[in-house]
């Protein structure tokens, strides 16, 4: 499964990240290869698609089907030591300490001390000078080499996030630092004025805008564009962006809208994921969140990548596996996403299936997997939507504060369970129907 051969990547400060919500759906890694297409081809050549978690079962099956990689994986985007890292050139142990000399005093707090191999040992300071010259001036013995003086100085981790460390930064008599990889070899220095003010990841957020939703240090980045369809939840920015949230069916409608305003034809590979991300979100248009626009991009779409556009979708809708076939834990957390409604966290869970009959098996490990998120993540209220996408009917499980179970407006089958009857979308319908409970129990 060579998706799931992934290592931990660094961002790169003269890269725009395009990427979609945490635990991606098809329409969230389309529009972030879609968008950073358009955005290559119209005067931002630094952009590049990424994903901030796992594609799912449906979304490999058009990235497979259209033959195109997933983009690439980036967890955290916060500025880390490695991102302020100078990279002075070090000594090595063996040098003269002449070779030292020279760079305190034209004002370097610290010289790096390595092996020749490049692990570090420590630095040469002004007081490590100081102390060598104080001992050879009483033992009369010979000028030291570097490695005879060297002293431990205060050293942080490449990948350490500065954040995690700005108490010790700020308390610190000392104004430089080393930095080392994993391995214990030199990355570089760090100084101290840069480290309180360090380069930000630029981030595009397609696919949504609200930082619960996004990737792991968000909050630490600037956010330079904003292409969605969901409500507003988005945080306020230092300077205006280009920001755009249109209530279509999907985000991929705007990229094809994009693309078509500027008379770009997208490749095939990049056609065919757009038309995935609609037919996904709009649930091949019998999502009550379809609109005329998306009509017209499938369409669109459809005629650039050759394909019939609704044969194609219903393959699509049924490329993901039954829940017998899913562990309870990607059941409930692959398409999760969670909202502040009152002074509750809520997190609605969506999956769909072809039959409410695979349900029943399945339903006491779900509500035990719910109960332990709910505890663990603090929640008032967790719920997983089950829609069938044949019949277009839905129902929904959910535990939490019992105020809002009984404020819940749908037909309650049992303790744990309702029907929905022809709600499908979390967003348009579901979510905004328990964002009414909440207010009115408030
Ligand atoms: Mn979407």
């Amino acid at each position: 499964m060579p998706y799931f051969a992934e290592r931990f990547d660094i961002w790169d400060k003269d890269t725009s990240y395009v990427i979609g919500h945490q635990r991606p759906d098809t329409d969230s890694i389309a529009a972030a290869l879609g968008y950073a297409w358009f955005l290559q081809q119209t005067g931002r050549p630094e952009a590049q698609p990424t994903r901030c978690g796992h594609p799912s079962d449906q979304t490999r099956y058009a990235l497979e089907r259209f033959n195109q990689a997933p983009p690439r994986l980036l967890t955290d985007v916060a500025p880390t030591f490695h991102h302020v890292a100078e990279r002075r050139p070090p000594v090595t142990t063996s040098a003269p300490l002449t070779a030292a000399l020279d760079r305190l005093a034209s004002g370097e707090d610290i010289v790096p001390v390595t092996e020749a191999d490049g692990k570090v040992i420590g630095a040469v300071t002004a007081l490590g000078v100081a102390r060598a010259y104080a001992r050879m001036m009483s033992e009369a013995c010979a000028a030291p080499l570097v490695g005879e003086i060297v002293e431990t100085v205060q050293t942080f981790q490449s990948r350490a996030k500065i954040s995690d460390h700005r108490g010790t930064i700020l308390r610190t008599e000392e104004s430089e630092f080393l930095i080392v990889d994993d391995r214990g070899f030199y990355d570089g220095v760090a100084v101290q004025r840069r480290l309180l003010q360090p380069p930000r990841a630029k981030l595009i957020l397609v696919d949504h805008n609200e930082l619960t939703q996004a990737v792991s240090g968000a909050d630490e980045a600037e956010i330079i564009g904003v292409l969605d369809h969901h409500r507003l939840g988005n945080p306020p920015t230092a300077a205006p962006i280009p920001f755009v949230v249109d209530p279509v069916g999907s985000t991929s409608t705007l990229i094809a809208e994009h693309c078509r305003s500027r008379r770009l034809t997208p490749p095939r590979g990049i056609a065919g994921m757009l038309l995935s991300g609609i037919l996904a979100d709009t649930l091949v248009f019998r999502s009550p969140t379809t609109h005329e626009r998306d009509f017209d991009a499938a369409d669109w779409l459809g005629g650039v990548c050759r394909i019939d556009v609704l044969l194609y979708g219903e393959e699509l809708l049924r490329s993901a596996p039954g829940l017998s076939a899913r562990t309870t834990d990607d059941i409930l957390d692959g398409d999760r996403k969670e909202y502040e409604m009152g002074d509750w966290k809520v997190s609605i869970a969506q999956v769909e299936v072809t039959g409410m009959q695979e349900v029943p098996a399945q339903r006491d490990d779900i509500l035990e997997a719910m109960n332990d998120r709910l505890k663990q993540e603090s929640l008032g209220l967790i719920a997983l939507m089950i829609t069938d996408i044949v019949t277009g009917q839905s129902h929904l499980l959910a535990l939490g504060e019992r105020s809002i179970l009984n404020a819940l407006p749908f037909g309650r089958l049992s303790e744990t369970e309702w029907d929905l009857g022809d709600v499908v979308s979390r967003k348009k319908q579901l979510a905004p129907a328990v964002q009414d409970a909440i207010e009115s129990i408030l």
